[in-house]
């Protein structure tokens, strides 16, 4: 019996496109994928860099949270991981952002993600995967923050072949 997760992915270094798409690709191997529509989304944090790419997968596995983790983290230094300061550019980030509905407190680990509900980056696409989500209680989609987004669609569901 699988658990739903889902992973949120980002890059804005390298070719970014290209990282993503490696980056489903090898999370089709842990287990059945669903993608959202592919995004560009200006930088939150420091803004003398590039704008990002934005995805997010929802992976249906049996893997134990920091199992996942460690294998988010292994995917990151296959592609490269460069991460040169705190919300700074990136070649590829995974992160955790659900497991079930579970709360996770740990040194390594915090779900649901910190700032999850604040970042259309992350909320937007959540939903093109389940327009029902409930995270902390509240739905994603009576979230006031998507009738304003900073993103824009780049690619509908279809930007990784099978
Ligand atoms: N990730 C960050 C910092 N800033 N900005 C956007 N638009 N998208 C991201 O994925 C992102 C970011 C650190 O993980
Ligand atoms: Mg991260
Ligand atoms: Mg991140």
């Amino acid at each position: 019996m699988s658990i739903t997760t889902y992973i949120g992915m980002g890059s804005n270094l390298g070719d970014s496109r290209q990282l993503l798409q490696q980056a489903v690709r090898q999370l089709q191997t842990l287990g059945q994928v669903q993608v959202s529509r592919l995004y560009q989304s200006p930088p939150m944090g420091p803004q003398d860099q590039p704008h990002y790419l934005n995805a997010v997968v929802q992976l249906k596995t049996d893997l134990d949270p920091l199992i996942l983790l460690d294998v988010l983290q292994q995917f990151e230094h296959d592609a490269g991981r460069v991460r040169l300061r705190r919300w700074g550019e990136r070649t590829l980030d995974l992160d955790l952002l659900l497991y079930a509905d579970q709360n996770i407190h740990h040194e390594r680990l915090t779900v649901p993600h910190i700032g999850l509900l604040e970042r259309d980056f992350v909320v937007i696409p959540l939903l093109d995967i389940d327009p029902t989500l409930v995270v902390k209680g509240q739905k994603l989609k009576d979230l006031t923050l998507i009738h304003d987004p900073s993103l824009t669609v780049i690619e509908d569901q279809n930007w990784v072949e099978k």
